[in-house]
């Protein structure tokens, strides 16, 4: 199959096109190198050193297997640029994961709240013109996220709601109420989606995410070369990426807060194995499936004493200390969020264990003296500091 990969440099997308790759299909990816600006500006780095462009990525990736990645290095939000990789390599299956990713980022002021939103609309609406004009039956699988829903006091389901109202009954897009300009950007794009889905008869899953860990894939571990991203900062570090990088550096596990934030989290090897059974079962001509892409809830708080316990069984010492939330968000909420639809499909979890998080404390350790302690404290705050 042509496979288009929007976002091919990032955390994911790399990973994501080197597994596609492998398994014979025919891989294009397309980026900007947002992410790789973004740190530069502010003085941060991935942990783990990548290789210094996507041309030295499919370079190294052809040296060790054989197998070809074609490359645009250009913006989404650029039409040209958009229509052009179209036209040319004509998808027939297109993993979009080409956004600006971070919440603090998108909180920090008036500036980068707009961008957030501009990046991630605009492109996002580039790329359904694209495939409504150049590719009508292609399948586009789009990287949603759990935080489009927010914390609400009931279940949560998968994309639609049945809701009876005043004797009359409807299937309905569950509501959204999430907690960032980022997370907004998400919600605009699952109305987008699904209004093409609707007029156009494009067909769509949107999988909504939850919040990714680990560092490591089957097709990364062959070369330090192919190795994907991982960052432990304020801005585009994640939960459980943070807790285990600052577990092996000695430095408190900085839970925000009373803890009790519940979010639903996953390994990136699932992130493959989803996004795989999503392309090989495509959404019909005019559906736009939502799929809830998790495979475990945990609060912050029992992530934190995860990492502690696990610290303990390899002789660290962890600390878990609160520190004061830079967010507006619940600390204390029912969550219960359905996700059995990619199971039906046949996803097999690789769940979250002791072990798992020993094997990322080796990896970090190895590439701990590139860890700058300056930039693990958050910084970014959603309230105005008057309010
Ligand atoms: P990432 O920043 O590493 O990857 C996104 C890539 O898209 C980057 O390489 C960036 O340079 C590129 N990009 C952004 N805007 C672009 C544009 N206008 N034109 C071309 N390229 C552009 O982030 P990630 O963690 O790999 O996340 C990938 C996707 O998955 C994002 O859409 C994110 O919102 C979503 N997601 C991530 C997580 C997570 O925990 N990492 C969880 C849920 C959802
Ligand atoms: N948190 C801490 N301490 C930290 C970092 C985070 O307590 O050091 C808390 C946050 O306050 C929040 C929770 O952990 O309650 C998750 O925060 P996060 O930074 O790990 O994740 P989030 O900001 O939600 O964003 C990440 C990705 C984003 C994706 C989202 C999935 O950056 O791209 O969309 O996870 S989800 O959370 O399901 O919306």
């Amino acid at each position: 199959m042509r496979i288009l990969i929007l976002g091919g440099d990032g955390y994911l997308g790399w990973p994501t096109a080197m597994r596609f790759s492998s398994r014979g299909h025919d891989v294009h990816v397309v980026d900007n190198y947002l992410r790789r600006r973004a740190h530069e500006e502010a003085g941060t780095d991935s942990l783990t050193p990548i290789a210094e462009d996507l041309g030295a990525r499919v370079r190294a990736w052809r040296e060790v297997t054989g197998r070809e990645i074609g490359v645009t290095e250009g913006d989404l939000t650029d039409w040209e640029v958009v229509r052009g990789v179209f036209a040319s390599f004509r998808p027939e299956a297109i993993v979009h994961y080409g956004e600006m990713p971070s919440a603090p980022y998108s909180m920090r002021d008036r500036d980068h709240a707009v961008f957030t939103q501009t990046n991630n609309v605009v492109g996002t609406l580039n790329v359904l013109w694209a495939m409504r004009d150049l590719a009508p039956d292609a399948h586009l699988v789009k990287l949603g996220t759990m935080g489009e829903y927010g914390t609400p006091n009931i279940d949560i389901e998968e994309g639609y709601l049945e809701i009876h109202h005043n004797g009359r009954t409807d299937v309905l897009p569950f509501p959204k109420v999430p907690g960032s300009m980022y997370h907004l950007s998400k919600v605009h794009d699952s109305h987008n989606i699904h209004f093409a889905c609707r007029v156009w008869g494009l067909r769509a899953t949107d999988l909504n995410q939850g919040v990714v860990y680990g560092i490591h894939t089957d097709e990364t571990q062959l070369d330090e070369r192919l190795l994907t991203r991982f960052d432990y900062d304020d801005v585009f570090g994640t939960a459980l990426n943070r807790f285990c990088l600052q577990a092996v550096i000695g430095h408190p596990l900085t839970v925000y807060g009373k803890g009790g934030q519940t979010r639903g989290y996953l390994n990136i090897v699932d992130t493959l194995q989803c996004v795989e059974l999503a392309v090989n079962h495509p959404a019909e001509p005019g559906e736009f499936r939502v799929f809830n892409q998790f495979t475990e809830q945990f609060s912050v708080l029992e992530l934190a004493e995860l990492v502690q316990k696990a610290g303990a069984q390899v002789g660290l010492e962890v600390e878990v200390r609160s520190v004061e939330n830079p967010r507006v968000e619940l600390e204390e909420h029912y969550y219960n969020a359905r996700h059995t639809k990619l199971l039906d499909l046949g996803l097999r979890p690789h769940l979250l264990s002791e072990t798992l998080i020993g094997s990322m404390f080796e990896t970090i350790e190895r590439y701990r003296d590139r860890v700058d302690v300056a930039h693990i404290l958050p910084r970014d705050r959603w309230r105005p500091p008057d309010r």
